[in-house]
């Protein structure tokens, strides 16, 4: 445990709740809605064990200087990213949208990241905070599978870290997505890392090998 974090993506009320950026491309936020009571059972888990938690946060400068064009053009989104909608400005730092859902909210010690990008170590500070506690394992939960959980597990692992993603703590909007991304990190002899069911990560924490 001394060398794992846990790695929380973007549970936040943008993507997970109706009214967000994530309902506002058109989706259904349901299955993302589901995935938080086995979210919450690892999490209460890891902190019963002692380890140390990341949670990130994708969202962007009130003045919009650190997104790019392409990513608040793309599409035709009833809302755009910065625009104002039912949780104030969509994918703002600082907007009722931008933070994480009440249920998984931060303790203290438990270490918030700011991310622009889908992945979570792209100017960002997650790589020296990691290194400077001596972590080298990485249990990823959160969304979108595809999306952001898949981009961060991917510069996770070309920087040298063990991977392991929560089948049933990770969702997308598009559930054959999920079956695809899943497929793809553990194909290979797990080229890009492993899966677990929450329950196996569970019981393992219960039991530590030393
Ligand atoms: C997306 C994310 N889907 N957190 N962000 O735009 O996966």
């Amino acid at each position: 445990m001394a060398h794992a974090a846990l790695v929380i993506i973007d549970m936040q009320r943008d993507f997970v709740e109706p009214g967000g950026f994530g309902a506002s491309l058109g989706n259904d936020v349901t299955p993302l809605q589901a995935i938080i009571p086995a979210i919450r059972g690892v999490l209460q888990a890891w902190r019963a064990a002692g380890g140390f938690v990341v949670h990130t946060r994708e969202g962007h400068l009130p003045d919009l200087s650190d997104c790019p064009p392409a990513k608040r053009e793309r599409g035709h989104p009833s809302l755009r990213i910065g625009d104002a909608g039912p949780m104030g400005r969509v994918l703002v730092i600082g907007e009722p949208g931008h933070s994480i859902v009440p249920e998984l909210m931060p303790i203290e010690g438990e270490l918030v990241i700011d991310k622009p990008g889908k992945g979570a170590f792209y100017r960002t500070p997650l790589q020296a905070e990691l290194q400077s506690r001596g972590i080298t394992q990485l249990v990823f939960m959160g969304v979108t599978t595809e999306v952001c959980v898949q981009t961060s597990m991917r510069e996770a692992n070309d920087r040298g870290y063990e991977c392991l993603l929560v089948e049933d703590g990770t969702a997308s909007y598009f559930p054959e997505f999920k079956a695809a991304t899943l497929a793809m990190l553990t194909a290979q002899g797990a080229i890009v890392g492993w899966t677990a069911a929450s329950a196996e990560l569970i019981e393992a924490l219960r039991h530590p090998t030393p």
